[in-house]
């Protein structure tokens, strides 16, 4: 798109490239150099993660009054909508959380319930406090307590790898929360579709990573329904309908769409094809093209085997992908630190590092209501040679250029016009 030339050419090439990748010939530098051309941002840093967060653990001693402890992003007193960063059940027991926050949090607070799920109190904490005692420490009580809510995260994704894209990421947007029962074997997952800015057919699930199939008693749905109920065509890219699946080394994935279109559609066409048009990525409706639906709401309760798996499944660990089809392969796109994690497909049959290219084809936000880029907007753009800065967050280029800098670019959207 920004460089159409240089696309045309290469664009032959390239089909050439990833064709014979499966003859093991792959040109590592025409790939990279293309995917280096054509991403919006010039000037990358080389030692970019793509991670927006940090995680760590904390060990509380609870008297036996306390039934339960949460970590929670703000304090829930003073009516400030605060999140739980993680909760942990122990009725007098030393009990250790495990908890991921946006990169840009240093204060947190640890809250107190009694055995009737009350707030007790809370007490706030630095990130990498390594322990609390509750038996010693006091608790502060304020008013105007407001109910803190599952931490959710955004997911935004690019339908086109290993190809690249227009970068607007809006292809599939989910929002994922995290939450807990009365049970401490137990993690509710709430996943909810936003868009699906996608042309062609996106399957998706969640890797748990460094969790086994076998790990996982069983994957429940409690709310919503199936994502893909009444699917009515063959299913190609995960061929289970069972919630909880065997990823090709034994890794626990929940199974969320076959096809996304039909997620938030559910329209066969009289041709008997699925209606494929971007929906919730324009303000305008195009007829055949463009469109608007309800989002879609699932809600997974997952029951571990032990204890510790629960309580070791922070957001750091929870890796949803999709799946899309390029050049006859079906390709898994993951969120960065897993990018490499081809659960259900084979895919780099062994040659991974020749996609190692630090552009990632999933950007995860740390909030529950980022604001996604509207249809063929890249999330933000820099131009070497014009310096020319663009898109809705333009702090966006900044941090793609040193991730040390600008960790807080998605909180701050400089042409919100640009955004659904
Ligand atoms: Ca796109």
């Amino acid at each position: 798109m920004r460089h159409c030339k240089y696309t045309w050419l290469l664009v032959a090439t390239l089909l050439g490239i990833i064709t014979s990748c499966e003859k093991e010939q792959f040109d590592k530098e025409a790939y990279n150099e293309y995917v280096d051309y054509e991403f919006m941002v010039d000037n990358m840093d080389r030692s970019h993660d793509w991670n927006l967060t940090k995680s760590d653990t904390i060990t509380i001693i609870a008297p036996a009054t306390i039934k339960a402890v949460q970590i929670l992003t703000g304090t829930p007193y003073g009516g400030n909508e605060v999140e739980i960063a993680a909760e942990g059940v122990c009725y007098g027991d030393e009990t250790t959380l495990a908890y991921t926050i946006p990169s840009i949090q240093t204060k947190l607070y640890l809250a107190a319930l009694s055995p009737d799920g009350k707030y007790l109190g809370v007490t706030p904490f630095d990130f990498k406090t390594k322990s609390i005692d509750l038996t010693t420490q006091q608790l502060y009580i304020g008013t105007n307590l407001k109910e803190p809510t599952p931490q959710t995260f955004t997911y935004l994704y690019e339908e086109d790898f290993p190809l690249p894209g227009d970068f607007d990421y809006n292809d599939i947007v989910l929002r994922i929360s995290k939450d807990y029962t009365e049970s401490s074997y137990q993690v509710v997952l709430t996943v909810k579709m936003d868009a699906v800015g996608a042309a062609k057919q996106i399957a998706g699930g969640i890797h748990l990573a460094g969790i086994q199939y076998d790990d996982v008693a069983k994957v429940e749905i409690i709310s919503g329904e199936q994502m893909d109920k009444n699917y009515p065509m063959p299913r190609r890219y995960i061929s289970s309908e069972e919630s909880l699946i065997k990823g090709r080394n034994g890794e626990a994935v929940v199974n969320l769409f076959e096809d996304a279109h039909w997620v938030l559609l559910k329209n066969k066409n009289t041709n008997g094809s699925i209606t494929r048009m971007r929906v919730n990525t324009s303000h305008t409706e195009i007829e055949n093209q463009m469109t608007t639906a309800t989002s879609v709401t699932t809600t997974y309760c997952i029951t571990f085997k032990t204890r510790e798996m629960a309580r070791g499944l922070t957001f750091d660990r929870i890796d949803p992908f999709i799946l899309e089809e390029y050049n006859g392969s079906v390709w898994e796109v993951h969120t960065y630190a897993y990018k490499f994690n081809d659960v259900l497909k084979d895919i780099f049959r062994g040659n991974q590092s020749a996609y190692d290219n630090h552009v990632s084809w999933c950007v995860v936000v740390p909030e529950k209501d980022f604001r996604y880029p509207i249809e063929g907007m890249s999330l933000g753009t820099y131009n070497s040679k014009s310096g020319e800065i663009f898109g809705p967050y333009s702090n966006f280029s900044n941090w793609i250029q040193n991730h040390f800098s600008y960790n807080d670019w998605y909180k701050n959207a400089t042409r919100p016009q640009l955004l659904y």
